[in-house]
């Protein structure tokens, strides 16, 4: 076997006025319980640290207090007040993070690009080793006009991911795996075999097949994605859903995101660990459903609330080496040839 603890640190509601400072302070306390109960990974939603705020039409100058910027010249989110005493606590717990955040991307001429990023922080190499910038944007550039429209400003807040879906491994996140290579690792060294393969994704990418397949082809056995989903159906999720109550509409929201889920886990032969921000922002209702899927598709643990909840469980890596060798063996089964019409449409 090949266990590791993983915990999804659900967040309840991020309101407007909540500060940075209260925000973190609620990761933090999560970060320790889930530290406390054994885990060695904790995985936040996207976008963690501040209100959805892709739901407000704002000017460039209110902006700014969501992003955390990244300078070359300065270095990265790793040094954001904001955010550093995350990572620094995780470091000292010896647990690994992935978390979502804006990310103002400082460029050589000094304009910026914004993206919806993540980070996976690793407590045993004690720096980041995996990035990833969401790829498929929902919503619109400009606001929507009719009648109590729900606004999803996501293509005008940030630029479409330009770093493809890049695999990477977890140094030392399963023991045995650091029992494998030659003793402990020590600050600077980097992964090797049978450190686990990691996926990184944000919300809407969950419900894209060619997403999760391409990170299935690099070996993918744990896939982290954080999530703001609004509860109800909007025009940006394409549902006609008028004649369903609120319940039933919220239902059928939630349908979606586990199929998504629990379908790609299944056909890429991974775990997935899938968190939300929940709860009510303001009177803007965004659904739970933090849940832990099986290689084998069926969900592990799953979050009882929309407040601030932990959901841990104790998985085993092994398992995805069945279906992996068996029934989803890419190199045996998968036939690319023809496949190529949706490489360019
Ligand atoms: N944040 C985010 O990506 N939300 C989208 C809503 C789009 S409508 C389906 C999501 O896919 O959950």
């Amino acid at each position: 076997p090949r266990l590791v603890t993983v915990a999804a640190c659900q967040l309840g509601p991020v309101h407007l006025a909540d500060s940075r400072q209260d925000v973190l302070k609620r990761m933090l306390s999560l970060l320790e319980q889930a530290a406390q109960q054994g885990a060695k990974l904790a995985v936040f939603p996207e976008l963690a640290f501040t209100t959805f705020f892709p739901r407000y039409l704002l000017e460039e100058t209110d902006l700014d207090q969501y992003f955390d910027v990244e300078d070359p010249s300065k270095g990265g989110i790793e040094q954001s007040p904001n955010v550093k005493p995350l990572f620094d606590r995780a470091s000292a717990l010896g647990i690994d993070v992935y978390v979502g955040y804006a990310e103002r991307s400082i460029q050589k001429d000094g304009t910026h690009i914004d993206y919806n990023s993540s980070v996976y922080y690793s407590a045993n190499a004690n720096k980041i080793v995996g990035k990833y910038r969401k790829v498929h944007l929902p919503g619109t550039v400009e606001p929507r006009t009719e009648p109590g429209a729900v606004q999803q400003l996501e293509k005008r807040y940030f630029r479409p991911g330009d770093l493809g879906f890049p695999a990477f491994r977890a140094p030392g996140l399963v023991e045995g795996a650091l029992k494998r290579s030659s003793g402990q690792y020590t600050a600077t060294q980097s992964a090797g075999k049978g450190d686990p393969i990691i996926g990184m994704l944000i919300c809407n990418d969950r419900r894209w097949a060619e997403a999760w397949r391409v990170y299935g082809l690099q070996g993918m056995e744990i896939l982290c994605c954080g999530y703001n989903t609004t509860a109800f159906p909007t025009t940006a999720s394409g549902h006609q859903l008028d004649h369903l109550t609120p319940e039933a509409a919220e239902e059928m929201v939630m349908l979606h995101h586990k199929l998504s889920c629990q379908g790609n886990s299944y056909m890429n032969a991974c775990f997935s660990i899938n968190v939300a921000k929940t709860g009510a922002e303001d009177g803007n209702p965004l659904v739970g459903g933090t849940i832990i899927v099986h290689p084998l598709g069926h969900i592990i643990k799953e979050a009882q609330t929309k407040e601030d909840e932990l959901v841990l469980a104790t998985i085993d890596l092994a398992d995805c080496h069945r279906p992996k060798s068996t029934v989803f063996a890419f190199e045996k089964h998968r036939r690319p040839e023809h496949y190529h019409p949706i490489l360019d449409r």
